[in-house]
């Protein structure tokens, strides 16, 4: 698979979801910052920077949403678990991300949550899956910077993230560095289109 076009559509917040077209199939991104979202998209998209991979996370406060080859939309949501994020930032991402979840409706929808391998499901991912579970979604968990761990590292690795999430829920080890399980992704990105 490779992306021919990727046209920035828009940011998206609370009730301005007008404009997306909802019969459009969508692969969604979620991760806590510094999980490695924007290498990630970024290597979905073959391109250096369609996502910003940046120095200050948690800066990108909307859900941007990209055409890609005029066919469906990559929706890169905010990252989330940010140490320095006040109070009422946190609450109102929180919010956000809650909304887009359970309010907004499109009818093919893949949800990519990407974590980072050494660290394993956090409790803010935990939050996202449970949400994700309740709504019925199609979940796919990437695994993310499996170059960073040793083989005996990865694969305990891998048992504990696969015990912890419901069986319908495919864990795919991955790197946005080597590419690793890309094709993988693709495979089920190709299968919500
Ligand atoms: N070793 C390694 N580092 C990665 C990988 N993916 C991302 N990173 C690094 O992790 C940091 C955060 O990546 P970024 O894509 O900005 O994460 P985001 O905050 O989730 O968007 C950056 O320094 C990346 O270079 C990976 O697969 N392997
Ligand atoms: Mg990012």
């Amino acid at each position: 698979m490779k992306i021919q076009s990727a046209e920035f559509i828009k940011g998206v917040i609370q009730d301005r979801y007008q404009g997306i077209d909802t019969t459009l199939p969508q692969v969604v991104f979620y991760g806590r910052s510094n999980a490695g979202k924007s290498s990630t998209i970024n290597a979905v998209a073959g391109r250096k920077a369609l996502a910003r991979t940046s120095h200050t996370p948690g800066r990108t406060r909307e859900i941007n949403f990209f055409l890609m080859d005029h066919a469906w939309y990559l929706v890169d949501m905010p990252g989330y678990g940010y140490a320095r994020l006040s109070h009422k930032e946190r609450a109102t991402l929180q919010y956000l991300i809650k909304w887009f979840i359970t309010e907004t409706h499109a009818d093919a929808r893949l949800s990519v949550l990407i974590i980072d391998s050494k660290i394993g499901l956090t409790e803010s991912d935990r939050e996202i899956l449970d949400l994700l579970m309740s709504q019925n979604e199609r979940v796919i968990i990437l695994m993310n910077k499996i170059d960073r761990l040793k083989q005996s590292e990865l694969a305990h690795s891998i048992k504990r993230v696969a015990q912890d999430v419901p069986p319908l829920v495919t864990v795919i080890p991955f790197s946005a560095k080597t590419k690793k399980g890309l094709e993988i992704l693709f495979a089920k990105i190709t299968e919500t289109e």
